[in-house]
């Protein structure tokens, strides 16, 4: 690891030993090194030729309910098999270290939890609910793979949605008043695995910075923390988040 980065590394673990509050926004990246492929990456971004970014919305579920269901099929199969990485078990270790840990995911898919993370914000909703469009029945579905695509509402027989927020739709009031929140409430903010492409969960980090957290960010390549990161630690969040903590 460059010199520059270990000494990123040191001074953020020794402003650990200070926090009472810690916040980690977290996207795709925090995932891939349980073999979940990110939105923008490049391996496993498409699913048979269709950009994530055109399936996650209204429109292409208006359009075509079989077709996004089967992406999600496909989805929920990859992270049934998938585990927790040391990316999402540092964040969990973080809880027996900091007196206030909170995760604010932009995943849907559940790791974060099966991580052992107790303080968990998902931004995005998760692909582990369903929501019926003709009854409102919201339930938590784990069947991978789904025995009938798009699958029936269990309480009417009528059409269901994965329980995600797509674009063009607004984050869920509760999950975005905890998110400002803990951005604002905590003294360390942790920018974990994510291109910083997505609103408005890119917007966390300048609220974290603007109410004097100290924002650090775990990447690949910088630029996920929209500019507000102080510290910039690049790697494999999976090599790199655990070396954080003890
Ligand atoms: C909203 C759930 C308003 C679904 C997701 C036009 C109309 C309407 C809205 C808009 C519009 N134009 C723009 C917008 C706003 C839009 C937006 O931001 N668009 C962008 C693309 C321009 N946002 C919205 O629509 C949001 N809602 O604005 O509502 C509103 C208000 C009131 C009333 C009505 C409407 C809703 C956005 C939510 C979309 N849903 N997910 C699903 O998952 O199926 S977003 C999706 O992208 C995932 O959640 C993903 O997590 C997220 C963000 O991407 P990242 O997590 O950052 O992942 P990405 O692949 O981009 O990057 C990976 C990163 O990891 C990279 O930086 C890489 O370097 C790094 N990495 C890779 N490997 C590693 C690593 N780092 C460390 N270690 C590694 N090993
Ligand atoms: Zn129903």
């Amino acid at each position: 690891m460059p010199e520059a980065a270990r000494a990123a590394l040191a001074g953020t673990r020794a402003r650990l030993s200070t926090a009472t509050r810690v916040a980690a926004l977290t996207g795709a990246g925090i995932s891939a090194a349980s073999g979940v492929p990110t939105f923008r990456g490049t391996a496993g971004a498409l699913w048979e030729d269709h950009d994530p970014a055109q399936l996650a919305t209204p429109e292409a579920f208006a359009r075509d309910p079989a077709l996004v269901w089967r992406w999600y099929d496909w989805r929920r199969g990859l992270i049934a098999n998938a585990a927790p990485n040391p990316a999402h078990a540092a964040l969990a270790r973080l809880e027996a270290w900091v007196r206030s840990v909170t995760v604010i995911t932009q995943n849907v898919d559940g790791l974060h939890a099966r991580a052992g993370s107790t303080d968990i914000i998902e931004y995005h909703g998760s692909i582990w609910r369903t929501r019926c469009l003709d009854c409102g029945d919201e339930r938590e579905d784990r069947r991978a793979p789904l025995p009938q695509v798009p699958p029936p509402c269990a309480a009417c027989g009528g059409r269901l949605r994965p329980g995600v927020v797509w674009f063009g739709e607004p984050i869920p009031a509760a999950a975005a008043a905890a998110a400002a929140a803990a951005a604002r409430g905590c003294g360390l903010f942790l920018v974990v695995g994510t291109s910083g492409a997505v609103w408005p969960a890119a917007g966390l980090a300048r609220v974290a910075r603007e109410s004097g957290a100290h924002v650090v960010e775990f990447n690949l390549e910088r630029g996920g923390a929209g500019g507000q990161s102080q510290l910039f630690i690049p790697g494999d969040a999976a090599l790199t988040l655990p070396q954080l903590v003890p």
